[in-house]
């Protein structure tokens, strides 16, 4: 089975985390309360045989039904928990599964990067490089088959923008072979942080040339679907909440990150890898951001009359710009599509697939050098408590709104210098880079539209 390490870091990344951890052993039948009886086992499939994608496991210990046996056996988590201030951190080592994580491998300081990328990527890296490398290094001499790292961050505060897009950068330097798939939260619609345009932006450029794969998620698409779910978080006269409910928006983080890596977690005549996605979705290094569609979410329950009309909605759900995790259409005819990857969980037959691909094609509007791209996977092995699941990832000229977006707050504080003082203050940070990370997502939003327009072969002799 493929093994990853999942590093989280900062506030945001640290809290999705602790949701994922959980949900992961639910995946794997483990029970986490105390429940007193027997498990109930989803099929006669033995998942436990694939809880090496996680953690590292005493080959001694022959059944793991409950949290107590994987205790006993001494088994560790697969994760790096990584802040520059302590409290959520501190929270894991007090909490429930506190002797799942490696002592060394939970990383703190205090107070934080104080919402300044520059702190976290030009202070704090350097100082912990050692400490942090020395922690992953440890980790991966314990792996057998790593499939890559998974990291997990907000690009809105300081240590996950900063710090985060430092370590994205050290692995790529020191394990320049092993996959680095990043899941960052832009916070937009919940932005706190007066600086998070200029974090925001520095993290982009450093995703673009550092990460293998970014599965970027936007707070403001998290809200609305916990909002149209739940109906929760409104007052009476229909206004949004301030309260900010990130435990339901982390969950449907969790939920596409458990989807994601079925294909490379459990076995399966069409599953696909995680170094598949790489090599089907990224056509150029620099286009690596993807959308993702998903379907359904558990925050409501889900009825269906009968199954074959389930997979149907769900499969045009997670094409629907309803259901992405960022502000994008993937159907929008103004965008340019350059590949896609459907990923079923659950018993999806080969022909199901075939049909969607068939009535996918005529509605997305793809590169001319690749009007094929569509790759499918299955998984047979469903979701917890689900009987079927959609993943739809897409590499979408659309989501050049997304950096322009941030370009143009970035030019909005830029162009009267505003807080530019505090970054300027540390003094590994260059006063250039602004204009360096200005010019660079420039360049990406032109690159997209180019490729919007160009012919493929003009296209080749540009790059
Ligand atoms: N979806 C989601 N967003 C979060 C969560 N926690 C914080 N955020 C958002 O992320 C942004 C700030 O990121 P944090 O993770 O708090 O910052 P940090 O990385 O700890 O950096 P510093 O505190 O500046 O050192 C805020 O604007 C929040 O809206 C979370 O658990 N889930
Ligand atoms: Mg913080």
């Amino acid at each position: 089975m493929s093994e990853f390490i999942v590093i989280q870091v900062g506030q945001c990344g640290n809290q999705i985390g602790s949701c994922l951890l959980p949900e992961i052993l639910q995946e794997y039948d483990v029970r986490t309360n105390n429940e007193i009886g027997g498990k109930t086992k989803r099929d006669k499939i033995d998942l436990q045989q694939f809880m090496s994608s996680f953690f590292n496991l005493n080959s001694k210990c022959s059944t793991i039904d409950s949290l107590s046996d994987l205790l006993n056996s001494n088994a560790k988590a697969r994760f790096l928990c990584i802040d520059m201030e302590d409290s959520v951190v501190a929270r894991v080592k007090v909490g429930k599964y506190r002797d799942l994580f490696d002592k060394k491998c939970l990383i703190t300081n205090y107070p934080g990067s104080g919402n300044n990328w520059a702190e976290g990527y030009c202070s704090h890296g350097p100082k912990y490089k050692q400490k942090i490398l020395k922690a992953i290094q440890y980790t991966v001499e314990q792996c057998d088959n790593l499939n890559g790292f998974l990291l997990l961050f907000s690009m809105g505060g300081g240590t996950g923008s900063g710090l985060g897009t430092f370590i994205v950068k050290l692995l790529a330097d020191n394990f320049p072979t092993i996959e680095r798939f990043v899941v960052c939260v832009y916070p937009t619609g919940t932005e706190d942080v007066i600086t998070c345009p200029y974090n925001m932006a520095f993290a982009t450029q450093e995703l673009l040339s550092s990460a293998t794969c970014v599965f970027p998620v936007e707070n403001r698409s998290l809200l609305d679907i916990t909002l149209k779910q739940t109906g929760r978080y409104t007052n009476s006269r229909g206004d949004l909440s301030p309260f900010r409910p990130f435990e339901d928006m982390n969950k449907i983080i969790v939920d596409m990150i458990l989807h994601l890596t079925s294909g490379s977690r459990f076995g399966g005549k069409m599953n696909v890898d995680m170094n598949e996605i790489n090599t089907n979705m990224i056509p150029f290094p620099q286009l690596n951001f993807l959308s993702s569609g998903f379907s359904p979410f558990k925050l409501k329950n889900f009825n269906s009359t009968s199954s074959s009309q389930l997979k149907n909605e769900l499969f045009l759900s997670s094409c629907s710009r309803y259901n992405q995790l960022l502000k994008v259409d993937p159907l929008d005819p103004r965008y340019m599509c350059m590949s896609v990857t459907l990923l079923g969980r659950g018993n999806y037959s080969i022909n199901d697939m075939r049909s969607y691909i068939d009535r996918l094609k005529p509605k997305l509007h793809f590169a001319s050098w690749s009007t094929k791209a569509i790759k499918v996977g299955l998984c047979n092995v469903p979701p917890k408590g689900l009987d079927f699941s959609m993943l739809t990832l897409c590499n979408t000229s659309s989501i050049s709104n997304l950096f322009e977006e941030i370009l143009s707050q970035f030019v909005k504080l830029y162009q009267r210098k505003a807080h530019v003082h505090h970054y300027t203050a540390i003094p590994e940070f260059n006063f250039e880079q602004f204009k360096e990370c200005q010019n660079s997502l420039n360049d990406i939003v032109l690159f997209y539209r180019e490729i919007e327009q160009l012919k493929p072969s003009v296209l080749v002799q540009s790059l």
